[in-house]
């Protein structure tokens, strides 16, 4: 059906319907006026079922008088529309969802019990939702924040729900400081600003009071916290979580999801000119990709070690921040996650999916994490809020897909009360309901617990720096600059000059260099360092922990932005639109107008992007393909030079034909690096499209 034929049609009403039509025709746009007799939808209703006579129109005294209280269908429609929205989310209120599945490559009853590990390549049904932590619901998608990573399982022992987040370490030791670590981050209470970012006094001032913080800034300080797409990063369970097999016996487990695609971040210079052009950018990437059938995948690790492990460990395997690092405890890679399914409804799916960390299914159990142990306590509660009734476990998102049944009664929105006269238990009715299943009911794992009840934090959490220091160490010189560099960025915002000295007093402990060079960025003397409480040990680097060194050499998945101009060569531009593919990457076309250009050849083509929409930094990689006599056209927009200009200082891999260097040299590029390359025939665009792999061409931009 389109919206063609509803377009200016008279409406039922006949003694004001042509009224109507004009003057929706003079304002140009007269939109759905009324639904035609021959229209292909479902009939319209109320609510109720009744049918709906007239959807434009309210019941009126007269063609010129006061609407009707008695206008039932008008004051059930503004009433439900008052009524659409719900709390956000208190964190990670921005968010993005995708159904899909998750399919074992092993039975991991050595393991566990829980059923889903079972048996070999049997599928589970999945819903995952990705979201940034600070930023309200309408805030763009690429702000450096931590990435939420929640999958919920819909088991056949019920809905199990790995709430994770994009880095394996968190802010705080003790879910008792997580509503003053987001308060801090969150806009100040008295102005309501900034939206959806670290860089101001009240979150820094929290923080330099906060070493145990320290690990966590440094990954929200690298370009982890800026990926390049959902479909470009890890996801990790943070926790030590339990797997308890049928012999009894527990093992600590750590959750990892690591992509297909490789892990990619963009810069930062990037991430602010995208925020801008594209604030929907992660969003439509992963609707992009699933809606072409491109469905990202990714492996899920578990790192699995027992207590003989835990006790030797150099620090208490309940700390959240801190991590096993890779070479000791390896990944088992046990499974994958495959996203291919977008909600049909967003509020439905995505607003309304409630996961919380408490649901676990039996062969799973929790570990006296802090963190975790709160956690558990605030999702719950969390949920009632959002969804307003303790029967959100019926919203069709939420619903188990096993069967369901408890004494469980009434409450808002309840479908599913129990039936006949028992409802409760014990009783000697006959049938007398649902009863507790002491084999196969969730048991929680009998660890021996004593101790003095006590509001404490142990010792064997109180090194803050060793961890912060060996992730510096593990990363490449460009990443160890950009972590300088945002801190830099971060810091200088800050109007009080003691939260940003407080601050420095604890690079020095994490790395001297790094220190010196964000005290020299910021123009500042570094002060006295802190004394922290245990001193840092050195650790061996781990190359798991750098986005570069785990980066997947593969243009596969990206994007290339193509700027065209008339007059262009086909058979380079089809080769180039034929080479992408093969990389499984997909092309945009950009032209100065959107209406395209026409090529030497006489094909027209649409551009997808005009010029001024399209940015460099929201691709990939770049081509310029211009002709002799139209490389003016871009010479002469501003755009265009901006885009020439971006691509080269953001180190972008860059397909070029000859006459297009007129618009690198517009922007004082001469010549061409060995990350501009010469698209002047067929076999030419292989050079460039196997290059790209590269994804930056980073001795232009670093040294
Ligand atoms: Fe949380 C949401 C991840 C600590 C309290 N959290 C939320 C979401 C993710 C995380 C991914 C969004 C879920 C969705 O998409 O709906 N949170 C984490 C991780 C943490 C963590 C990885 C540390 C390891 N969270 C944490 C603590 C508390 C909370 C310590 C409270 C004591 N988190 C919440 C919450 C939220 C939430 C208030 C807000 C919306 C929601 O739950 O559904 O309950």
């Amino acid at each position: 059906m389109t919206d063609t034929p509803h377009r200016n049609q008279p409406t039922a009403d006949t003694t004001s319907g042509q009224h109507v039509v004009e003057r929706n025709a003079r304002v140009g746009q007269g939109g759905e006026v009324h639904q035609t007799p021959d229209s292909s939808g479902p009939r319209m209703t109320s609510m109720h079922g009744v049918p709906t006579s007239d959807n434009q129109n309210s019941l009126r005294a007269g063609a010129r008088g006061p609407l009707l209280m008695e206008d039932f269908h008008f004051r059930e429609k503004i009433f439900h529309f008052d009524h659409e929205r719900i709390p956000e989310r208190v964190v990670h209120a921005r968010g993005y969802g995708a159904h899909g599945y998750f399919e074992n490559y092993e039975s991991l009853s050595d393991l566990t019990t829980a059923d889903l590990f079972q048996r070999a390549g049997e599928k589970t049904e999945t819903f995952t939702r990705f979201s940034t932590v600070l930023g309200n619901k309408g805030s763009p998608d690429m702000v450096r924040d931590v990435r939420g990573f929640a999958t919920k399982f819909y088991t056949k022992q019920g809905n199990w729900d790995l709430v994770g987040n994009n880095i394996p370490v968190f802010f705080i030791q003790d879910a008792i400081k997580f509503p003053d670590i987001v308060h801090a981050g969150k806009p100040a209470p008295d102005r309501d600003f900034p939206q959806a970012q670290t860089a101001h006094d009240n979150f820094w001032d929290f923080i330099s009071l906060m070493p145990e913080s320290m690990h966590m800034i440094m990954w929200t300080m690298s370009d982890r916290a800026i990926p390049r797409g959902f479909r470009f990063i890890e996801g990790f369970g943070v926790h030590s979580f339990r797997m308890v097999n049928a012999e009894g016996v527990s093992r600590y487990v750590k959750f990892h999801w690591r992509p297909k695609l490789g892990l990619q971040s963009v810069l930062w210079d990037e991430a602010l000119r995208i925020n801008g052009a594209d604030p929907d950018f992660h969003r439509r990437d992963l609707w992009d990709a699933i809606e072409m059938g491109d469905y990202p995948e990714w492996e899920l690790g578990l790192q699995v070690f027992d207590d003989d492990f835990a006790d030797a460990f150099a620090f208490d395997i309940l700390d959240p921040t801190k991590i096993i690092p890779e070479e000791e405890v390896p990944l088992r890679m046990v499974g994958r996650l495959v996203l291919n399914r977008m909600p049909d409804n967003f509020f439905n799916e995505t607003e309304q999916v409630a996961f919380c960390t408490q649901n676990i299914v039996p062969g799973l159990d929790f570990t006296n994490d802090p963190l975790l142990q709160g956690r558990n306590f605030s999702y719950l509660d969390t949920q009632l809020k959002r969804l307003g009734s303790p029967n959100f476990t019926q919203i069709p998102i939420n619903a188990p897909r096993c069967p369901v049944h408890n004494f469980m009664q009434d409450g808002h929105m309840q479908n599913r009360g129990p039936k006949g006269r028992a409802n409760y238990e014990p009783n000697s009715w006959s049938p007398g309901g649902p009863r507790a299943d002491v084999e196969e009911g969730f048991r929680s794992y009998p660890e021996e617990i004593s101790g003095v009840k006590r509001k404490l934090r142990p010792e064997s959490f109180a090194d803050h720096y060793s961890q912060a220091r060996q992730f510096y160490l593990s990363q490449t010189p460009i990443e160890q600059r950009h972590i300088a560099d945002a801190l830099i960025f971060e810091l200088s915002k800050i109007e009080v000059e003691r939260i940003t000295e407080r601050v420095l007093t604890h690079l020095p402990i994490i790395d001297p260099n790094l220190a010196q060079n964000v005290a020299s960025g910021l123009g500042m003397d570094l002060p006295d360092p802190a004394i922290p409480m245990i001193d840092p040990i050195d650790l061996p680097p781990s190359d798991a922990l750098s986005i570069l060194k785990m980066q997947k050499q593969s243009f596969k998945g990206r994007k290339m932005g193509i700027v065209v101009t008339d007059g262009i060569d086909d058979d380079v531009l089809d080769a180039l639109l034929s080479g992408v593919k093969a990389a499984g990457a997909v092309a945009a076309l950009i032209a100065a107008r959107i209406a395209g250009v026409t090529t030497a050849g006489g094909a027209k083509l649409k551009a997808h992007y005009a010029a001024e929409a399209a940015p460099s930094a929201l691709f990939d990689a770049v081509a310029v393909l211009a002709s002799v006599d139209g490389v003016s056209t871009l010479t002469a927009l501003h755009a265009a030079r901006s885009f020439a200009a971006d691509a080269m200082a953001h180190g972008k891999l860059i397909g070029m034909t000859g006459p297009a260097s007129a618009l690198f040299a517009a922007v004082g590029v001469e010549g061409r690096d060995a990350g501009m390359i010469l698209l002047e025939t067929v076999s030419d665009v292989d050079v460039f499209v196997t290059a790209c792999a590269e994804l930056r061409y980073w001795p232009r931009i670093e040294g």
